[in-house]
């Protein structure tokens, strides 16, 4: 075959080394090898290598006038009942009118948890030990029925796991879901580069490509058509969740009114955080905009400073759940007028091949990574909102195998959820100090996937069962 064009542009960039060992490679190979490169803008890895890369370490983010955002508080603590009480009314007629989309970021590697597989087939729940994509699916399904209107709901996955997503939701035959209505699309990728900018192989035939961070989800919810799919059918309004945190509320009529009735463009939760050093972004202002600052950027100083009544000062924590405008995310796929996320940069041990393509495991960071976050579209975004919410209703995700955050963490927030519904509902229900349960109990989204909807339907029930162990309501 004559030579292929993208040979000569990679090597004019200076990345000739992508296909030192091409003319060794059989046919099919070397055709997979050009595909993978023609994945990637050289202009952008360019940009990047100045950057980010080159005579540089990993910097530390600018936190130059940082002061802690303003947000709504919820009533309980003080927030204005009347506003709440208009944004959920808000909520409930965009609902109603099919508004509003549900949108999943499932690309990550998961690699923490230590399980094979995607995220999202990893049973949560207490009784049924249903996985994250059917909790999600079941609430999405109950919501949909309780405003009138099934919902579409987007799911992003990487090239590591598409398949296997779509697979899982064909043999669960999508949970109960018209499966018109939910979609699947791969987020993009970027490659890793070594620290003097060099694009890494993985093998003499692989770039090592990597996902492009949950905020390649505004550029892939564009690429993909989802974004003109939307448009076709009226829905101006994503609920923008992460698929491991099942308690996730992710369909939130109030939430969604919010972001309605103050015509933001994106919309994002908060709770108070649970200890200075805990693992979440910081709501920030700077320079006028809303910022989110990652823990690993706080200087521990700064997430542990306090008030004058001994408040933590930076104690918004960004639980990454989001409610985002279609045509904002457009503005920030197209890129036009310098509107665009930043990449940051991660040191990573990135698996390679030597310059004779023997492979090499490095015992420590050897490359960069780059990756874009969705919380950093807030400073772009017009009108932004920064909402509470109660931790115990919202977020407990699946992240470690052990300790905080872990399977038997999460289990429990749900059990301590359950039962605080049946206490709303007058059953007196046996619980330890922190309101776990001493019984195995699960509600079907189906049922209650919210106190207001599980209130209603257990008030239907004819005859209340006893709360015994393994008690399923459904
Ligand atoms: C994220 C937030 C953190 C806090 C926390 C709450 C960042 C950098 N940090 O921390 O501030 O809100 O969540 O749980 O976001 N994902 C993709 N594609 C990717 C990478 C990730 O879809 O390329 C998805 C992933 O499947 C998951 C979510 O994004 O649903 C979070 O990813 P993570 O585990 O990297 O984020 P984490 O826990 O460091």
């Amino acid at each position: 075959m004559s030579r292929p064009p993208l040979i000569d542009q990679f090597t004019r960039a200076g990345q000739a080394q992508v296909f030192a060992f091409f003319d060794r490679l059989a046919p099919e190979a070397q055709r997979q090898l050009l595909a993978e490169a023609a994945e990637i803008d050289l202009a952008e890895v360019d940009r990047l290598n100045r950057t980010l890369v080159l005579g540089r370490t990993a910097a530390g983010v600018n936190l130059a006038g940082l002061a802690p955002a303003p947000y709504e508080p919820l009533p309980a603590r003080g927030g204005p009942v009347v506003e709440w009480d208009r944004a959920k009314a808000a909520g409930e007629v965009a609902l109603r009118a099919g508004k509003v989309a549900a949108f999943t970021v499932a690309g990550g590697q998961g690699t923490r948890l230590g399980y094979d597989g995607p995220k999202g087939t990893f049973p949560v729940t207490p009784v049924k030990h249903k996985p994250l994509f059917q909790v999600f699916a079941e609430k999405i399904q109950a919501a949909g029925r309780r405003y009138g209107r099934p919902l579409h709901w987007f799911i992003m996955t990487s090239h590591q796991n598409h398949a296997a997503t779509e697979g899982f939701f064909a043999e669960n035959k999508f949970f109960g879901l018209d499966r018109a209505r939910v979609h699947f699309f791969r987020q993009g990728r970027m490659p890793a580069v070594d620290f003097e900018g060099r694009i890494m192989l993985e093998s003499p035939e692989v770039i090592a490509l990597s996902p492009d961070g949950h905020g390649g989800s505004l550029r892939a919810l564009d690429r993909s058509g989802a974004l003109d799919l939307m448009k076709r059918e009226g829905i101006d309004t994503l609920s923008y969740f992460q698929v491991d945190n099942p308690l996730v509320r992710c369909i939130d009529p109030a939430f969604i009114g919010w972001h309605v009735l103050r015509g933001s463009e994106m919309t994002s939760k908060m709770v108070p955080k649970a200890h200075a050093g805990e693992k979440v972004g910081h709501f920030c202002t700077q320079g006028g905009q809303v910022v989110v600052i990652e823990y690993s950027d706080l200087p521990a100083r700064m997430q542990a400073e306090t008030d004058a009544t001994g408040k933590l000062r930076y104690l918004a924590g960004s639980i990454a759940i989001h409610v985002l405008d279609r045509e904002f995310v457009r503005r920030m796929s197209s890129g036009t007028d310098g509107v665009a996320l930043p990449f940051h940069r991660a040191d990573k041990k990135i698996a390679t091949i030597d310059a004779t393509g023997n492979p090499v495991k490095p015992a420590k960071p050897n490359g960069v990574k780059f990756e874009m976050f969705v919380f950093d579209a807030l400073p772009f975004a017009r009108n932004t909102v920064v909402i509470e919410t109660a931790r115990a209703d919202d977020f407990s995700p699946v992240k470690n195998a052990e300790g905080a955050d872990s399977p038997q963490t999460c289990r429990d927030d749900q059990l301590r959820q359950f039962a605080r519904w049946l206490k709303a509902g007058g059953v007196a229900v046996q619980t330890d100090p922190t309101g776990l349960p001493g019984k195995v109990i699960e509600v079907s989204p189906l049922f209650g996937y919210d106190e207001d909807s599980f209130a209603e339907a257990w008030g239907r029930l004819p005859v209340k069962p006893a709360v015994a162990e393994g008690l399923y309501l459904e």
